[in-house]
């Protein structure tokens, strides 16, 4: 049985927990761990057979994390004391075997009830719980519910006249089989040169017959310079994660390291060109947030850091239309406006014969056919596999998709469409005793993802536990409150450079008839 306020004692089954916890990934592993530690009843419900969060929905050919270890764990020590990654930036094959052992540490597993999509959540105000509701019709009654679904829970296709009658095989990348595809001697096609592009791109390029890139917008890609680790390195190094896993908690970027504490023009030319060789160096994204704490906001200092990114990536490619193509003279928009993905050999991939470089801004997608895809010059480039890399509906996608209902019967969906509106990116008001994290209105992008789940796991552990033990019923975001917060990060935005950027997920703008404005809490940064 539950505590209830007025004595009032509701019986819970197996199945109606005092919580229940949507998604299995990193979020909603480090919540439900918690919040069984205090005792309460909770559930997972999952829409995939296992646990793993975008590393059990991702796994195209390359999906690997571009954050290094061990910035991208979880900070328990009972988890990292005894854990070995192989790699310094791990595959998904490696995060799972990571998720794995979470289980076997911290037996999770028995927790979550797998194959459970959650298509419905309607707030019952006469017992102040939610009925959630499952597509193979489970009915659960928590008190509390909390969204850890993930910003990237509804992948997005875009609407490409002739789409369905493609005869070769398709798929978006993060709905690639979990078996496999061999591409070896097929004429390939991807479109989308995001995160999830660029992995793939520099995969397949090699095995396949001819690799057909369909680029909207090019990446502004940064050396990954990915290494192999072993036990005796990552053993000493151990003795400075627990310094490590605090610091990451205090920075900008939920990062071991802080954008660098002077404005470009305050430093001589010689010494800025200094710090730009030694951060691309480093690899990573050291040439991204440990740059000028300016770039972000300041559009003349962001043209000299794209000016040397520019030419970095040029020396490496050796036809001058493809330079053009992939590193414009003229930037489509401000560096690290849109997310530069990390690469290793991406742009040499591109002076291979079995490679072409479509530039739709030059030459669009006018449909696909029966027997590929047809571009606006006229040229049907034959395909056996069309390889969608096109993002995701991101952020608050996966929350809409859901019908979640809260007081007076409105939907969450309808409630956005007049625009975000959140308390500190954790709930919405109308809703009461939910919660989400990794959405709308928080740091999300910016910020690695373990950093952030873990510090909005914590508050919203806390407040639940609060509620509980305090016999309080509901809470319920302030309307006014919402307008405050919803005030600050859009004035951030406004400021930031990142708003720049004509097609982007951080703007909600890579939708058709979607928002334009961010909405994600963008620390704008100036000494
Ligand atoms: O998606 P994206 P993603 N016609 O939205 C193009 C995380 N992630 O899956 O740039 C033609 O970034 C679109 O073009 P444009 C990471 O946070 C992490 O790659 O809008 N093209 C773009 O090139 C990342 O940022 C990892 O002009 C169309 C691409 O499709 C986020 O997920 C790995 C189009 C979409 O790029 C999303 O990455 C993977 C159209 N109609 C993902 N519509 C790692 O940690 C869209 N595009 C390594």
């Amino acid at each position: 049985a539950t505590r209830m306020p007025n004595g009032q004692h509701i019986e819970t089954d197996s199945i109606s927990p005092d919580i229940l916890i949507v998604g299995a990934g990193f979020g909603g592993v480090y919540t439900l761990y918690h919040l069984r530690k205090l005792g309460y009843s909770v559930r997972i419900f999952k829409a995939a057979s296992d646990l793993g969060g975008v590393w059990r929905n991702n796994c195209y050919p390359g999906a690997r994390v571009d954050s290094e270890v061990p910035i991208y764990e979880f900070s328990l020590e009972e988890l990292w004391r005894e854990w070995t990654w192989t790699e310094k930036f791990p595959g998904y094959k490696e995060l799972r075997l990571y998720f794995d052992y979470v289980d076997r540490k911290l037996d999770i597993r028995k927790d979550i009830v797998f194959n459970k999509y959650v298509v419905k959540a309607v707030f019952e105000t006469d017992t102040a719980r939610w009925k959630v509701m499952a597509e193979d019709g489970t009915v659960v009654h928590p008190r509390f519910l909390v969204l850890c679904i993930g910003f990237a829970a509804k992948a997005y296709v875009p609407d490409l006249k002739g789409i369905e009658s493609f005869q070769g095989i398709s798929h978006h990348t993060a709905k690639w089989p979990e078996e496999g595809l061999d591409l070896k001697g097929k004429r390939v096609g991807i479109i989308g040169t995001g995160a999830s592009g660029v992995q793939v791109i520099q995969e397949i390029a090699e095995d396949v017959e001819q690799l057909t890139v369909f680029q909207r917008t090019p990446n502004y890609a940064l050396a990954m310079r990915q290494s192999k680790l072993d036990k005796s390195g990552q053993d000493k190094m151990k003795v400075l994660y627990p310094a490590i896993h605090k610091h990451r908690r205090e920075t900008s970027f939920g990062y071991r390291y802080q954008p660098f504490p002077k404005n470009l023009f305050d430093t001589t030319p010689s010494e800025r060109l200094l710090h730009f060789e030694e951060q691309w160096a480093l690899g990573g994204f050291h040439y991204l947030i440990h740059n000028y704490a300016d770039i972000g906001v300041n559009q003349a200092a962001n043209d000299e850091v794209y000016d040397f990114w520019k030419n970095k990536v040029r020396e490496r490619l050796h036809d001058p239309d493809v330079q053009e193509k992939l590193a414009p003279s003229i930037p489509p928009h401000p560096f690290g406006a849109k997310r530069p993905s990390l690469e290793q050999n991406y742009y040499e991939i591109y002076n291979r014969p079995n490679v072409k470089l479509i530039d739709l801004g030059q030459c669009s997608i006018v449909e696909v056919t029966p027997n590929g895809i047809l571009t606006a010059d006229d040229i049907e480039h034959k395909l056996d596999v069309i390889i969608f890399a096109t993002g995701f509906d991101s952020v608050t996608g996966g929350i809409t998709q859901i019908d979640i209902r809260g007081l007076g019967g409105k939907s969450i969906k309808d409630k956005w469409a007049e625009g975000i509106a959140t308390n500190l990116g954790l709930a919405t008001a109308g809703f009461p005793n939910m919660f989400f994290m990794y959405g709308p209105q928080s740091p999300t992008a910016f910020c690695n993802g373990p950093t952030c789940i873990e510090i909005q796991g914590d508050w919203i552990v806390n407040c639940i536990e609060h509620m509980m033990s305090n016999e309080l019923t509901c809470i319920n975001a302030q309307e006014e409150a919402e307008k405050e917060w919803r005030r600050q990060v859009l004035l951030l935005g406004s400021i930031s450079l990142v708003t720049k950027a004509k097609t982007s997920w951080y703007l909600g703008s890579n939708i058709p008839g979607s928002y334009f404005t961010l909405n994600l809490y963008r620390m704008a940064l100036l000494t």
